[in-house]
């Protein structure tokens, strides 16, 4: 049976949709939260307060809600997973607590490993340093910021990022790091990667073949900067490892609507055309110098060894009806 999910679901999967909370590790730990405060209503509503199958089965729809808001960044199901394999308990106050229990957890591991992956990804960055970014990454960010506080000055190029222009997140975050930045459009990058040392990326998913889904661009970014010589690495914490393509399956790219891309006036003027807007694309293994984690960093090739230790117990669905 199917139970409406409570109100701060519902809020936080509109939010996720809308990209109010966007970005992978963000949307994450807004899920975990989401089935905290989920727990927390389904224990005092007279329907599923004591009852604890009703319970589970509330847990499990308010997770599937959360699941279909976008379909890209895999740190999303890791996160419901994570939640969902730890609910235990015979009454509806120990499930109800093994869940915030869960949340809570998930959420402090989210914060640490960034920590220890962006300690990771500073010790690839020397002194005087200029670094160039594409879209917004908390994880990619924590690398730079890390190495501004072990007292490296670096720099950076800041890539707008169309269509919704996440560069402008990166810049602010930088500027308050104290790291001068200078913002560009995406088709100028190839002329400024002469004057970069480092391409730092975030990832939404990373594929068993150590492929890079990440904001459309990063592949043609990826690609030049191979040209020019400039290494190019993505900061991705193991949340971002999609287990599914252990079994063979593909990344699904969200499609997102053609009116960030043209405003319908525009488009009406022009006439019969198509518009279409991926959100993400994948970066082959071979363009991608390092995938740095909080365990370490690893060339792309050998990122499979890492997915197969914390998830070869295959991909459960434990919010399947
Ligand atoms: C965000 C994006 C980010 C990754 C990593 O896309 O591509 O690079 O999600 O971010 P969108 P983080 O804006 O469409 O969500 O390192 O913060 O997880």
């Amino acid at each position: 049976t199917d139970t409406e999910p409570a109100p701060a679901v519902s809020e936080t999967a509109e939010s996720i949709a809308t990209m109010e909370i966007r970005g992978a590790a963000t949307i994450a730990s807004a899920a975990a939260e989401a089935l905290a405060e989920q727990a927390e209503a389904a224990a005092a509503a007279d329907a599923t307060a004591s009852d604890p199958e009703a319970f589970r089965a509330s847990m499990r729809a308010a997770a599937r809600t959360l699941r279909e808001t976008r379909p890209t960044a895999v740190s999303l199901p890791n996160a419901l997973r994570y939640v969902l394999q730890r609910m235990e308990g015979d009454s509806v106050d120990r499930l109800r607590r093994s869940v915030v229990d869960a949340s809570d957890a998930f959420v402090e591991q989210l914060d640490r490993a960034q920590e220890d992956l962006g300690q990771v990804g500073a010790n690839r960055l020397a002194d005087g340093d200029t670094v160039m970014t594409h879209c917004h990454s908390t994880d990619a960010l924590a690398c730079i910021e890390a190495a501004v506080e072990q007292g490296k000055s670096i720099s950076a190029v800041v890539k707008e990022t169309r269509p919704r222009q996440q560069g402008h997140i990166t810049a602010e975050a930088l500027r308050d790091a104290g790291v001068p930045v200078t913002l560009i459009v995406d088709s100028a990058a190839r002329r400024y990667l002469d004057e970069v040392d480092h391409v730092v990326v975030g990832a939404d998913s990373i594929a068993a073949d150590g492929g890079v889904i990440n904001k459309i661009g990063t592949s043609g970014l990826a690609v030049n900067a191979r040209e020019r010589g400039v290494p190019i690495m993505t900061a991705a914490q193991t949340i971002k490892l999609h287990p599914e393509t252990l079994t063979g399956h593909t990344v699904e790219i969200e499609m997102r609507d053609e009116t960030e891309v043209i405003d319908p006036d525009a488009r009406e003027e022009i006439g019969e055309i198509d518009v279409e807007n991926p959100a993400f694309d994948v970066t082959p293994p071979r363009y991608m110098d390092a995938i740095v984690t909080e365990h370490g960093q690893f060339p792309p090739e050998s990122i499979v060894t890492l997915m197969r230790e914390l998830f070869g117990e295959g991909a459960a669905e434990p919010w399947a009806e």
